[in-house]
């Protein structure tokens, strides 16, 4: 289990030598409902290896609307890179085509590409990537649902979530944000996450709800704008970054060098 101490999590994470699997970085892609996390989860991965306290300078308040985030960017933590999407919405021409997340995937959109509402890029597009290299996919596909949301997504949502991971079955992983919202003892002190009830309750509904393996479902807490530098915190989440990537790595040899 977690020994909630982060230097040394820091250190073996740093310490990875990605360019050895023949990537320059192993891109991660944050993709879920509007008002999921992503771009927290971002914010606090940043916060985590900055040491910095920077937060909610990108993030918007609610599940409902318009996704805040409309562009593609990835700060880039060393071996990393995070791209943080526009949210998916139910309905035909409201928030992100879930071709689009596969066209990410898949390697064919740019960096910096501004997403159209429920459009995918043109392939006629200039900056459309026609023949990817490995460095231009993602490594890392991370569905992202929060705690406290998971019981009032809609079908419609969770329907372009399967959608998306049925192309990319064999990178899904799924990150469950918010866990403060949905359990007191949590929310008090977060080494008690894994002993709470609710916990694994939430993490089961995400599992069932998204076909996703129980295993690849990590609860994380975001900094929010009244969260301290916090060790326990940044612990979690650099436990599931760790197991995302110990097991990317595994199938990379496995596809790779066998
Ligand atoms: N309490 C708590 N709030 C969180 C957590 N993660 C995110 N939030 C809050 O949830 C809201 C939505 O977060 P965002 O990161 O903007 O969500 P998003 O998925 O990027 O949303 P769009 O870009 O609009 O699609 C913000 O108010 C965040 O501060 C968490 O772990 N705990
Ligand atoms: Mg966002």
């Amino acid at each position: 289990k977690i020994r909630w101490q982060q230097d040394p999590m820091i250190k073996a994470l740093d310490d990875f030598n990605i360019s050895s699997e023949g990537v320059r970085e192993l891109r991660f892609l944050l993709y879920g409902p509007v008002g999921a996390g992503k771009s927290s989860i971002i914010n606090t991965i940043n916060t985590v290896f900055e040491g910095n306290h920077y937060i909610n300078c990108l993030t918007a308040s609610a599940l409902t609307g318009d996704s805040f985030t409309t562009k593609v960017s990835a700060p880039v933590v060393k071996n990393f890179a995070f791209y943080d999407v526009m949210g998916l919405e139910e309905g035909v021409y409201k928030g992100v085509h879930p071709g689009d997340i596969i066209n990410a995937v898949k390697g064919h959109i740019p960096d910096d590409y501004k997403f159209k509402y429920n459009a995918p890029i043109d392939k006629e597009n200039t900056n459309y990537i026609n023949k990817p290299t490995l460095n231009d996919q993602i490594h890392c596909l991370v569905s992202v649902i929060p705690a406290d949301k998971i019981t009032i997504i809609n079908d419609g949502v969770i329907q372009k979530m399967k959608e998306i991971r049925a192309e990319a079955s064999e990178l899904g992983d799924g990150f469950m944000t918010r866990v403060d919202q949905v359990c007191i003892m949590t929310q008090r002190d977060i080494t008690k996450i894994y002993q709470s009830r609710k916990i694994k309750e939430k993490m089961m509904e995400c599992s069932n709800r998204l076909g996703v393996v129980m295993n690849c479902i990590f609860p994380v807490k975001n900094y929010s704008d009244d969260n301290n530098p916090n060790e326990k915190l940044n612990c979690l989440m650099l436990e599931a970054l760790t197991q995302i990537v110990q097991d990317r790595l595994m199938s990379y040899h496995k596809t790779y060098h066998i």
